[in-house]
């Protein structure tokens, strides 16, 4: 069993506040480890790490070699794709098939795509007349805005990490990184391949812990953290921002959802199906852009709830390693209970349980983990709580809808806009809905197709601001301008 150590300038450690928490396997409730957790003393010593790098080398080198570098850590991530692979099923018990497909490559991408961004975004100029005739020329001066704390939660570990860590050291920040408590280990390798890539003692630093009273809080509090940016809980963005406030630091919040699907009776039944069974279900539903509200058109309402249950049934739970495994658990006890609640819920606020609703019977070991059924539910009132709140769970609600009109209505009734997922033939419609539904991310006939040059975040309670492409390096830089008479 080894332990998961910080990683602060350059260097593992255990810290100085000898607490430990336990490292769990979801799959089985069996203890893997365990995590040093950082307190204010390593907090400290890794946000003066950070600022010490930018002083050094780091804050000198050309954006050429400062690319060519992330580069380096993206082949570094690839030359070690199996050991991600393991620390982040091992951390989350996900099927291989989806954290070899998705979450280790687009860790890699993430390093790759914001160097690229950096060196292909021109800067802008505006040439002012002036009386003498001479004029002046403005220029745009990208410079890095600090410190960046990083926060990041336990459902796309290293993905929604590197998302972020990317585009902040591709513009010249330096990081502090606090994951999540459940999901240590690929934050903790890519210390790892930062050593070896030769990246500068500081640049890049990790803190084990919680949120309040233990690391996240104390980075969030940190007077040496110039930004942050968070993925998380609504309410955990709240309590950042509060922090946030002290000294006027930035933020960017990437927060829940509770996205609807719409899908149209023109839409390929096929695709609408296969494309909603992977919103609702996939990475067992703890996908903040996930749909668990599905509003369908009445004429093909029956067939949809009938072919959904089919696909929700065939859904395989199981060992992270087995081929035929579709699903995995949920991330922990707590989380179980959680979605548990809202399964009990939904039966108390009148649903009718079309599938699901309990604990699945695994076989071994797997019994005690923290598996739960993909659920699908109809017959509840726009008013019910499962309605409104996240569950970020395997489950969804189903309910029929008679015109575009209603639809949007409902799709909008809610205090999230994160995402949706408009299913139609009838590009008209799709254009028509996608503009009305109030959410960052609408995707039509599709689901978590990623382009990351593209604009990512939520409206309403789902976020303040934007990353991905350009939309990354305006929160991760300041723009000075430069104003040169001539
Ligand atoms: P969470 O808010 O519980 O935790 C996220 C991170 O914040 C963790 O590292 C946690 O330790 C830390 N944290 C908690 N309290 C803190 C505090 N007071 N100060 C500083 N740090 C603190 O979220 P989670 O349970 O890890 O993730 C699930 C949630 O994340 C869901 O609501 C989901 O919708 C959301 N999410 C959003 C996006 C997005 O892009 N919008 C992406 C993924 C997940
Ligand atoms: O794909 C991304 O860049 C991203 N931020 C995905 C978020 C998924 C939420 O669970």
């Amino acid at each position: 069993m080894k332990d998961i150590l910080n990683f602060i300038d350059g260097e593992f450690t255990k810290g100085t506040s000898g607490r430990t928490f336990d490292n769990i396997n979801p799959i089985n409730g069996e203890k893997l480890g365990v995590v040093h957790e950082a307190l204010e003393p390593e907090v400290d010593a890794a946000v003066q790490a950070a600022r010490r790098a930018l002083d050094g080398p780091w804050g000198t080198m050309s954006v050429a070699d400062r690319t060519a570098l992330l580069h380096r850590v993206a082949d570094g991530i690839n030359a070690r794709f199996d050991e991600f692979l393991d620390a982040e099923i091992l951390d989350t018990g996900k099927p291989l098939s989806l954290a070899s497909h998705i979450d280790i490559p687009r860790g890699a991408a993430n390093f790759k795509v914001f160097a690229d961004v950096v060196k292909n975004v021109p800067a802008e100029t505006f040439q002012l007349d002036t009386p003498d005739g001479r004029g002046a020329l403005n220029y745009g001066l990208r410079t890095p805005k600090g410190v960046v704390a990083v926060i990041s939660p336990w459902n796309l570990p290293l993905l929604l990490m590197t998302w972020k860590v990317g585009p902040a050291l591709a513009c010249g920040n330096t990081v502090v990184v606090k994951p999540s408590e459940e999901t240590p280990r690929t934050t903790t390798l890519l210390g790892e391949v930062m050593k070896e890539v030769g990246m500068p003692d500081g640049v890049f630093n990790v803190v084990h812990g919680f949120g309040p009273e233990s690391a996240g809080a104390y980075l969030t509090q940190h007077p040496g953290v110039d930004a942050i940016t968070f993925t998380g809980e609504t309410r955990t963005g709240e309590a950042i921002m509060k922090a946030a406030a002290v000294g006027l630091r930035h933020v960017s919040m990437e927060c829940g959802g509770k996205n609807a699907g719409v899908v149209f009776a023109d839409c390929d039944l096929d695709k609408a199906i296969e494309g909603t069974m992977r919103s609702v279900f996939a990475n067992c539903g703890q996908v903040c852009l996930g749909t668990e509200r599905v509003y369908v058109e009445r004429p093909i309402f029956d067939e949809f709830v009938k072919r959904l249950k089919s696909s929700a049934e065939n859904l395989r739970l199981g060992r992270p390693e087995d081929g035929d495994t579709s699903m995995g658990p949920l991330i922990s006890e707590e989380h179980r209970e959680k979605v548990l609640s809202y399964y009990k819920l939904a039966v108390e606020e009148g649903a009718t349980v079309v599938t699901g609703g309990g604990v699945p019977k695994m076989d071994g070991n797997l019994a005690s983990g923290w598996w739960v059924e993909p659920t699908i539910w109809t017959g509840l009132p726009e008013t019910a709580r499962v309605i409104k709140e996240e569950v970020f769970g395997p489950c969804c609600h189903v309910q029929p809808f008679d015109s575009e009109d209603e639809a949007i209505r409902m799709a909008n009734h809610t205090d999230y806009g994160l995402a949706t997922a408009i299913w139609t033939e009838d590009l008209s419609r799709a254009h028509r809905v996608a503009a009305q539904i109030d959410v960052g991310i609408a995707w039509v006939n599709s689901w978590f197709l990623r382009d990351l040059r593209t604009a990512f975040g939520g409206t309403k309670h789902s976020g303040i601001g934007r990353e991905g492409g350009v939309h990354s390096l305006e929160f991760y830089t300041e723009l000075r301008n430069v104003c040169v008479k001539l």
